[in-house]
């Protein structure tokens, strides 16, 4: 159903393997033309390619880092004030602009219930400025910020769980190696009215010191090794667990970045501990559901 339904070109300015342009692929076969992207400062605000050009088949809104979702819900007021109650508004944004710097202005939305999808392409860092750790970089990873002699010592945020608290109609997670499940979601998000949250497991083969060709190979690995599961909530409660991980070992997904190298083998087992009791505490409110 999705196939011939292409809304990015060839020609945009991305790194070999980007999974960011992937994600956006994937996005625009689902979400179809009659579309409004709001682009907040990101890798994605130069890769679309510079005025009067664009990788993009819909129209671009780029807008202030901090401001995607408060812009998309501007354009969604206006589109309203001149009778548009169709057009599909979606923010998307990096996770610097997600978990960080426009936190404020998606909290804000998603408590009005603003109707706009909002996708936050995840890279785990900001990797448009040049690799600075953000707090979507999970524990221990190397980032230009946090050295491998000073590896990041914060945990990654949680942000589904805060866009849950937020009791939206809808918050997923997807995966630019799991493309059907994916456009699934996608689909879901745009039949569904008020703030709906797609967080996008993203990969960076520039910042995460990985091979082009391994991009998906890490991204498949980030789900079955319990690093990324794959799953949705409606209205904040209901937990659907979509993609049944293989239990692979974390040190596999591990070892195919540079941006882990430095790690020791108890850093990797306190890694894996982790995820092991994150994957219980997720099967748990599924169960719960
Ligand atoms: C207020 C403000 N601060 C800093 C910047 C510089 N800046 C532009 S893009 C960017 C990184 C964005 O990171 P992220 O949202 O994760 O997207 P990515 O680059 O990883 O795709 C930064 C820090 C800016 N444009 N505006
Ligand atoms: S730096 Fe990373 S996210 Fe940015 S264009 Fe290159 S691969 Fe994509
Ligand atoms: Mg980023």
């Amino acid at each position: 159903m999705y196939e011939r339904n292409e809304g990015i070109y060839s020609g945009h300015l991305a790194c070999a393997g980007c999974g960011a342009t992937m994600a956006m692929r994937f996005a625009l076969k689902a979400l179809g033309d009659q579309t409004i992207l709001v682009l907040p400062a990101s890798c994605w605000s130069i890769l679309a390619g510079p005025f009067p050009y664009s990788a993009v088949k819909v129209p671009l809104f780029h807008t202030a880092f901090e401001t995607g979702a408060s812009t998309a819900s501007g354009v969604k007021a206006a589109l309203g004030i001149r009778g548009d109650t169709e057009t599909t508004v979606a923010a998307w944004v990096g996770d610097g602009g997600t978990f960080d710097i426009g936190l404020q202005a998606l909290s804000g939305a998603a408590e009005r219930n603003d109707d706009i999808t909002y996708f936050c392409y995840d890279n785990e860092a900001y990797m448009n400025t040049g690799i600075q750790r953000s707090s979507a970089t999970p524990w221990g990873t190397w980032t230009t910020t946090t050295p491998a002699n000073h590896p990041k010592r914060q945990p990654k945020k949680n942000m589904v769980e805060i866009m849950a608290a937020h009791r939206i109609p809808y918050t997923a997670t997807c995966s630019v190696a799991f493309p059907e499940d994916m456009m699934r979601k996608v689909s879901k998000a745009k039949a569904i009215r008020g703030t709906k949250f797609i967080h996008i497991f993203s990969p960076c083969p520039t910042g995460w010191k990985a091979p082009s060709s391994q991009a998906i190979r890490i991204a498949r690995l980030a789900v079955h090794t319990k690093v990324f599961p794959l799953y949705e909530i409606a209205d904040g409660l209901f937990y659907n667990i979509n993609v049944e991980p293989k239990n692979v070992p974390v040190e596999e997904y591990l070892r195919l970045q540079g941006r882990f190298s430095h790690l020791t083998e108890e850093e990797v087992q306190a890694i894996q501990q982790n995820i092991d009791r994150e994957w219980e505490r997720l099967v748990h409110k599924a169960l719960a559901s």
